[in-house]
């Protein structure tokens, strides 16, 4: 049978597709570890420098697999602890860019997966719905931390309370995405984007997103010292001396190397 999750290397660009495009790819648990074992495998390939999780068909994720759920022999807790949490974990604590590229709709843990990304690119018709409660679920996989940080407090509690649909232009103005482009050419402008973003220095992008994970949870005291530190890290490399020395010769940098 068609494997759950797709993965295809071009220019540095890793690209993972939830494959389930007929249950817009809901995610059962093959589905959940293949993808955490994928973005585990790409942050050890040297030939990825960013890594892309979209999805198959007119879906991006609508999360868990209702029809997966009865007859499981694990609670819901032991279920987050052993698909959802170490996919969200991975994907926050990988070393290299991850894009969420949010081709359809995102519900559920879809949802915070949707959310989860370093950078999210959207088609126009792609929508996030905070779909829980119409299960009487608590939203779980991240969103009730990302959300707050983007849209507040009450929003978050809005948008989770009654699950709204939040379109590509709203969710643009709220700060749930980066950029929206239209569906049509969606495909090769993310390849696009994640090219520019692979062209980046990926040991400095690698601290600078350890610099923010930390700083989203510390104080400022916290971020300077931590700053500090990893400034040492990007200074000893040579990304900075080429960096330094392409803007004296007014040339671009160069930062991929084999
Ligand atoms: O540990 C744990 O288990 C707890 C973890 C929880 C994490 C969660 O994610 S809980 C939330 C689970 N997700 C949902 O409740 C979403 C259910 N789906 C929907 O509300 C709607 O499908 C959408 C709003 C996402 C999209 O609506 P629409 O109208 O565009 O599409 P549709 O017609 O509803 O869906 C198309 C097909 O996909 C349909 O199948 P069919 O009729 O063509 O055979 C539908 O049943 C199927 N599908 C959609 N979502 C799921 C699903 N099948 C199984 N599970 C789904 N989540």
């Amino acid at each position: 049978s068609e494997p759950v999750i797709l993965g295809d290397t071009r220019a540095g660009v890793r690209t993972l597709t939830l494959n389930r495009p007929d249950r817009l790819n809901a995610a059962n648990d093959a589905l959940l570890l293949a993808l955490t074992e994928e973005l585990r495998a790409a942050e050890a390939d040297p030939a990825v420098r960013v890594v892309v999780v979209t999805g198959a068909g007119r879906g991006f994720c609508a999360g868990q697999d209702l029809g997966d759920v009865s007859g499981r022999d694990m609670t819901f807790t032991e279920h987050l602890n052993h698909t959802y949490n170490p996919l969200i974990r991975t994907l926050r604590g990988l070393g290299k860019p991850v894009v969420t590229a949010v081709n359809g709709v995102a519900a559920g843990a879809g949802a915070s997966l949707a959310l989860s990304g370093d950078i999210r690119l959207w088609a126009q018709s792609a929508s996030l719905i905070e779909v829980f409660s119409n299960i009487a679920l608590v939203p779980d996989s991240g969103s009730t931390w990302f959300l707050p940080r983007l849209v507040g407090y009450h929003r978050a509690f809005e948008l989770m309370a009654l699950a709204e649909r939040v379109n590509a232009e709203e969710a643009l103005r709220l700060g749930l995405c980066e950029r929206v482009y239209p569906d049509d050419t969606f495909r090769e402008e993310v390849q696009a984007y994640a090219e520019r973003l692979a062209a980046r220095p990926a040991h400095a992008l690698k601290l600078t997103k350890q610099a923010l994970n930390a700083a989203m949870t510390g104080t400022l005291d916290e971020a300077l010292d931590h700053e500090a530190r990893l400034q040492q890290l990007a200074g000893d490399h040579w990304e900075h001396e080429e960096g330094v020395t392409a803007f004296k010769a007014r040339r671009a940098p160069e930062f991929v190397r084999e």
